[in-house]
């Protein structure tokens, strides 16, 4: 008899994404299915999803969901965390959600050392919303804000988040990885695991930031915005591991 080897994770709904195609919150909501079903939390598991395009994550996710107001997600997933201190909790959030109108609460939280785990998907620019500049855009890109690029005089440079957060005295684990190509995925996956895993052993905040496609507002085909993040995106934000304080590989 066939050996069944690729399946629908537990925790994801039978249910079609909206996500354009070629789009990394795809990707993304798998891995952290996956991880979740690997770790066996299903059951005390608790998302925060954000605004932005992954606004109906809880359609998505078979778990226990809670939504945030736009950038709330470090301070509903700390309220949580307080009042059920045995649960998992995670928040879900993009780049003009978490480094833009959330970037208080999401640092005071890392510094506080809140023990709760930050998906933070950096597709350069406020993808909902029709592509505006996003802190994290960079110099020379394109957006419905910046036509001809974001210029540094005008605009300001672009905002390096987690490098900011792995000096907090709180961050225990902080990794940045990509999902645009297969080696990346893994390495994607790996980290998310071990974020859960940081906070299952109480160590402090972590995250991981992951540099998703958005070929509808990038206006590039999927594979090209694979390669954008590879030749351009990665030389301003770096692919490695920025603060662990967890002793583990
Ligand atoms: C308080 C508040 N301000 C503004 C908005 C409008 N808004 C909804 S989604 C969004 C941008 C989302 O961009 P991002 O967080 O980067 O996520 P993406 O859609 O790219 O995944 C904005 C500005 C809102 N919903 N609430
Ligand atoms: S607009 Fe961008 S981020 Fe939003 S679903 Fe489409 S590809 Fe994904």
């Amino acid at each position: 008899m066939a050996k069944r080897i690729f399946q629908r994770p537990k925790y994801l709904k039978d249910a079609v994404f909206h996500y354009c195609p070629g789009c990394g919150h795809s990707i993304i909501h798998r891995l952290v299915a996956e991880v979740i079903e690997e770790l066996g939390i299903g059951e005390k598991t608790i998302g925060v999803p954000p605004a932005g395009c992954a606004v109906l994550a809880y359609d998505y996710f078979d778990i226990d969901m809670a939504e945030a107001a736009h950038g709330r997600g470090a301070a509903v997933a700390t309220g949580i965390k307080r009042v059920l201190p045995d649960r998992i909790v995670f928040t879900y959030q993009g780049d003009g959600d978490i480094a833009a109108i959330g970037t208080a609460e999401t640092i005071h939280a890392a510094n506080r050392g809140e023990k709760i785990t930050v998906i933070f998907v950096n597709n350069g620019v406020y993808g909902m919303t029709g592509g505006q500049m996003a802190p994290t855009t960079i110099l020379g890109q394109n957006s419905t804000t910046t036509p001809g690029g974001r210029d540094m005089n005008r605009d300001g440079a672009p905002l390096n988040l987690s490098e900011m957060l792995g000096i907090v005295n709180g961050s225990a684990y902080i990794e940045r990885t990509a999902v645009n190509s297969y080696k990346n995925i893994r390495r994607t996956k790996k980290a998310i695991k071990k974020a859960f895993e940081t906070q299952m052993a109480g160590l402090g905040f972590s995250m991981v930031e992951i540099l998703s496609p958005c070929p509808t507002n990038w206006k590039k085909s999927p594979v090209d915005a694979c390669k954008w993040i590879d030749e351009v995106a990665t030389s301003v934000f770096p692919l490695k591991v920025i603060r662990d304080k967890t002793g583990k590989k």
